[in-house]
């Protein structure tokens, strides 16, 4: 909170409400209002007038506060002091006797701020509380908190569907009486008997039933597939050099003759 002085000369000479008062005069409530409400005592003075604020030309009226300044709230005003009460609603503008005098008229309003401070719109700065001995009142103007927002509605948790998850698809079964194996194995696979095909016959290829020998089973693999030892690789055939030049000077010879 910024102190505020209700004697600047900024608005101090203005007339307070409907009256010919001056706020360097009488403006002390305004003047603490307009430090909770963070603008400046003439804006206060402006916004009251026009919402209605004042009675009797300079009085203001308190509920007509969040009329006029929608982020405060008008809570109470005592003409009894009660510090506990004050405490518990800091910032608290308190009514004090301006000149420490009972016997003398001259109520004063002060913003209170907590450990024994107070904002003076007199002298527009931080003060202690002791400054004003007497205590005659409070008046709670809170300003609004802001406000949170609503918590979110518990999300209700989506109902689990009562319905029975549909069968994984087993692949079809097929009735068997528990001996019988075909439908796993085709008795291609499973039947051990040899069935030698007839002698000549070719339309089988490489049928496994067939022995492509004739009953005599080779006991050395073809010379094709004879694996030959590392370093004893069989030679290549080369065309001798004296023949390639042989070709070359006799394809030159025939150029030569054209
Ligand atoms: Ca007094």
């Amino acid at each position: 909170m910024t102190p505020l002085g209700q004697r600047d000369s900024r608005w101090g000479n203005i007339a307070l409400g409907f009256s010919n008062t001056k706020i360097k005069d009488f403006g002390c409530v305004i003047t603490c209002i307009a430090m909770l409400a963070g603008t400046t005592p003439d804006v206060v003075n402006r916004e009251l007038k026009r919402v209605g604020g004042f009675a009797n030309g300079n009085l203001v009226v308190w509920s007509k506060i969040p009329a006029a300044f929608p982020q405060l709230t008008f809570i109470t005003r005592s003409k009894v002091y009660n510090n506990d009460v004050v405490k518990a609603n800091l910032p608290c503008l308190v009514e004090v006797d301006f000149d420490n005098s009972p016997n003398s008229f001259g109520n004063h309003w002060v913003i209170y701020i907590g450990n024994q401070r107070l904002l003076d719109p007199w002298t527009g700065q931080e003060r202690s509380t002791s400054s004003y001995k007497i205590t005659k009142g409070y008046a709670i103007v809170k300003k609004k908190e802001l406000i949170e927002p609503e918590p979110a509605e518990p999300q209700e948790t989506p109902p689990i569907p009562e319905t029975t998850p549909e069968p994984i698809p087993t692949p079809e079964e097929v009735p068997t009486d528990g001996t019988d194996t075909e439908s796993v194995v085709s008795r291609d696979f499973v039947d051990t008997t040899w069935v030698p095909a007839d002698s000549g016959d070719t339309t089988r290829g490489m049928d496994s039933s067939v022995n492509p020998f004739g009953g005599d089973t080779p006991t050395t693999q073809p010379e094709a597939y004879q694996e030959v030892p590392i370093g004893q690789l069989p030679p290549k055939s080369i065309v001798p050099l004296e023949t390639i030049w042989r070709a070359i000077i006799n394809l030159f010879r025939r150029l030569l003759r054209r």
